[in-house]
């Protein structure tokens, strides 16, 4: 029987014992609720809202470790929290003492965090909290708080985690010290009334038992297999901060690369990639996208490339066959899709039209209608910055096909997701940037033919997640992977099957 079996028969009796028996690190921040099956919902089921409201909650899950509070809600739609036409607002009571901080929704809430914080009565946008004490307040940023909320697309379920210890602003009092807490969501309307809530609930905040886990090993892996890395350089980053790429790329020490947001010409970029990484690199670029490789990259021609739809903003992508020395070439695919918006509005409608524009030319690869042909079987992997900040559909049109773009793999299947974790193993967040209201979140992906080949190894490069020793022995600073870009690298190892 499990932990959470144990609790549920012993009932409240043994929940001191039981939250004693948390480790740390169980929970992943990726958007997936694996990690959550054996934890009870501290909320069965909530009111129902006002007519009218965008959000019905359901359940709510709370759990912590060492270092975090983890929440699991159910918001009823598929929403961007960070893009409410309201907001959603988790308010806790730190001290569960009514008579301290902002009296609101019958608590005394110390401290409030907010997906789509209200500021001046109206709805802005990102996340971020609040501490109160009395009518006195102060703004505290995500990245203070190493907040985060995944998946990054809409959905109508989320899991999130905010730091504990944070020295509060106010008081010096540390954030989640206590012996546990007392909340409630409240969802509000574009005119900042409440028009939805949970009921309030409680959270014990048990002894944890502290575990070190080992970081995800950033060597190659054995027997040796294919290493591509995803990496959206922010603004010609390869080539304006050359020394810090420098460290980060002989560290990573790919032999394909999938670059965006670079605007330079193929000879300046293989002559960039040479500095840290000597040899002579291949290089075919096009449209502030480029792909890499010390062996011979093709350029891949398809007619659907110039059938761009009226939806699309600008279609950023290269396409390309890679000519390994040994084995099979490799079709890959570098995009990069609008960014910003919200599910359903514009820039949402043209990462649509982009994706399936991207999408119609690989399924010419797989008609044997580009130039040059590619024969049947042939390895395909798709990668670069998605912006899956909007609805999830251009991010499945890659993966799955559909109906009129057939199935994206050779045998009738879909691609797969690598979704490889940061190197720390707490979350598959590749995009942070503390100075905008958005939060971390997972922006870049990298798609492969599984009917051709398998993942042998990945992970997400974030140097501010990882150990000084673990830095050290690898050569690289806290701040790399930060400083270099807002994107952290993708790393995948592709073996043949
Ligand atoms: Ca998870
Ligand atoms: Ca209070």
């Amino acid at each position: 029987m499990n932990l959470a079996a144990v609790c549920r028969l012993a009932g409240p009796i043994l929940f001191a014992v039981c939250t004693s028996g948390l480790a740390d690190g169980p929970m992943v921040m990726d958007g997936r609720f694996d990690d959550w099956a054996d934890i009870e919902p501290v909320v069965a089921a909530s009111p129902a809202p006002e007519s009218g409201s965008p959000i019905r909650f359901g359940k709510v899950w709370v759990t912590h470790d060492t270092r975090f509070v983890y929440l699991r809600f159910q918001t009823g739609a598929e929403l961007n929290l960070q893009k409410l036409p309201g907001s959603v607002q988790v308010l806790f009571d730190l001290d569960a003492d009514a008579t301290t901080g902002r009296a609101i929704e019958g608590l005394g809430a110390d401290f409030v965090y907010a997906f789509t914080p209200i500021r001046d009565g109206r709805p802005t946008e990102g996340q971020g909290g609040v501490q109160w004490v009395g009518s006195r307040h102060v703004a505290i940023g995500h990245g203070a708080l190493e907040a985060m909320r995944l998946p990054t697309y809409a959905t109508p379920d989320a899991e999130c985690r905010i730091a504990r210890g944070y020295p509060m602003p106010l008081d010096g009092r540390r954030l989640f010290d206590g012996g546990g807490f007392k909340a409630r969501l409240v969802a509000y309307d574009a005119n900042a009334r409440p028009c939805a809530r949970t009921p309030v609930f409680e959270h014990r905040l048990g002894d944890v038992k502290p575990v070190v886990h080992p970081a995800i090993p950033i060597a190659r892996p054995k027997p040796p297999a294919i290493r591509l890395v995803a990496y959206n350089v922010l603004q010609e980053g390869l080539l304006k901060r050359p020394a810090v790429f420098a460290r980060i790329l002989r560290v990573l020490d790919p032999d394909i690369l999938g670059l965006t947001e670079l605007d330079a010409p193929a000879d300046a970029i293989a002559e960039a990639l040479a500095m840290p990484l000597p040899g002579k690199w291949n290089v075919v670029a096009a449209a502030r996208t480029a792909i890499a490789s010390r062996w011979p990259v093709v350029p891949i021609a398809t007619a659907a490339a110039d059938q761009v739809p009226a939806d699309a903003r600008r279609v950023r992508v290269v396409l390309a066959l890679v000519r390994p020395p040994a084995g099979q070439p490799m079709v890959v695919a570098c995009i990069h899709l609008t960014s910003g918006g919200a599910i359903g509005d514009r820039r949402d409608r043209a990462r649509d039209a982009e994706a399936t524009l991207i999408a119609s030319m690989l399924r010419e690869v797989r008609n044997g209608a580009s130039r040059p042909r590619v024969a049947k079987g042939t390895p395909i992997v798709v990668c670069g910055d998605f912006n899956t900040v909007g609805s999830d559909r251009s991010l499945r049109i890659f993966r799955d096909g559909s109906e009129t773009l057939g199935a994206p793999d050779w045998d009738g299947s879909a691609l797969t997701d690598a979704h490889p974790l940061q190197v720390g193993g707490r979350s598959s967040a590749t995009w942070r940037d503390d100075r905008m209201p958005f939060g971390p979140g997972r922006l870049d992906f990298v798609l492969y033919a599984d009917s051709a080949i398998k993942l042998a190894h990945g992970f997400v490069l974030n140097t501010a997640d990882l150990s000084d020793a673990y830095l050290a022995a690898v050569g690289l600073l806290r701040d790399d992977t930060l400083r270099a870009s807002d994107h952290c690298p993708v790393v995948v190892d592709l073996a043949a099957r």
